[in-house]
């Protein structure tokens, strides 16, 4: 594929950060030329470890000619040794960023992480414009979803409502291997939902839209229940085009952590329930 073609040529500069806990490295490079700095040539390349899914593990599988194992240690009645397993695959997730900005290689590179309470007057007065001034090339991607251009064979369900419809597919995230680590992006189709900030009264309809077709949609198309589902949003989101997060239950990441992740139910139960201005007057934590 043209992914393939685009990782072999990936010289690695830096391991920016790794995580053990998820087996997962993210690494700076360049393609194609040799000054890894942010601009034409630098990539960050995400390896990650997928989960073993159970549906390699039929009942009466044979496992031992699939694996190849080193010599490891022995001991009464406990084993342990590293191997390979051949027909466990695939066994591991790729993304790419070519080319890399420099806010790109930020984002991975490991760094410590601190508190910040955002009132609604530091929204007005930091971030807003901050919002405002980001390139709309950085939410290409996503122009690319809605129009069609890219991705499209890969969309599990949309609606086309120009107020209340959406795109969904499969998140970079997610290793597509078993439904455990499920792992979808909501897309809605307004343009003018920069993030949780800019939600309102008169976006309800289309919030319940989402919780109810998608949760629908991942139940006939997956086999998972809505009930295990969790829908969240990001904030702070690195993309400002309004989106929805859907996992299983089971996944677990950063990105569910409580300070980014904040659950569709309450957003919804928060303007209607509490005030139709919650999120123009909330202070909302994160870490940056
Ligand atoms: P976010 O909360 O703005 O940022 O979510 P995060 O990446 O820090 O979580 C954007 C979501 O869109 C993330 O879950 C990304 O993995 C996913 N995503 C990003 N890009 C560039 C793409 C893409 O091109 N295609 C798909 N399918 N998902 C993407």
């Amino acid at each position: 594929s043209d992914i393939e073609a685009l990782v072999r040529q990936f010289r690695l500069h830096e391991v920016l950060n790794e995580d053990p806990a998820t087996k997962t490295v993210w690494l700076l490079g360049s393609i194609a030329s040799d000054t890894p700095v942010a601009g034409s040539s630098a990539a960050v390349l995400t390896l990650e470890r997928t989960a073993i899914s159970p549906l390699a593990l039929r009942p009466s599988t044979v496992l031992l000619p699939q694996l190849t194992l080193d010599s490891g240690a022995l001991n009464d009645i406990y084993a342990s040794a590293t191997g390979t397993s051949h027909a466990l695959s695939p066994d591991v997730r790729v993304s790419l960023i070519y080319p890399a900005q420099q806010k790109h290689i930020d984002k991975y590179r490991r760094q410590q992480y601190m508190w910040i309470k955002e009132t609604a007057e530091i929204y007005g007065a930091v971030t807003r414009p901050y919002i405002d001034n980001e390139p709309k090339s950085r939410i290409q991607w996503v122009y690319n979803i809605l129009d069609g251009s890219a991705e499209r064979e890969r969309v599990v369900v949309e609606d086309s409502d120009r107020d209340t419809g959406f795109v969904v597919l499969p998140d970079f995230k997610w290793d597509g291997v078993g439904v455990e680590s499920l792992y979808l992006v909501v897309i809605v189709r307004r343009k003018d939902i920069r993030s949780l900030r800019d939600l309102r009264p008169e976006h309800l309809p289309m919030l319940r839209n989402i919780r109810e077709k998608v949760g629908a949609a991942v139940d006939s198309v997956y086999g998972v229940a809505q009930d295990q589902l969790r829908m969240f949003v990001h904030y702070q989101p690195s993309y400002y085009h309004f989106h929805v997060h859907v996992t299983h239950v089971n996944f677990s990441g950063k990105g569910v952590m409580a300070g980014r992740a904040h659950l569709l139910d309450t957003i919804i139960d928060n303007i209607e329930n509490i005030a139709p201005d919650y999120y123009q007057r909330a202070s909302l934590s994160f870490t940056y």
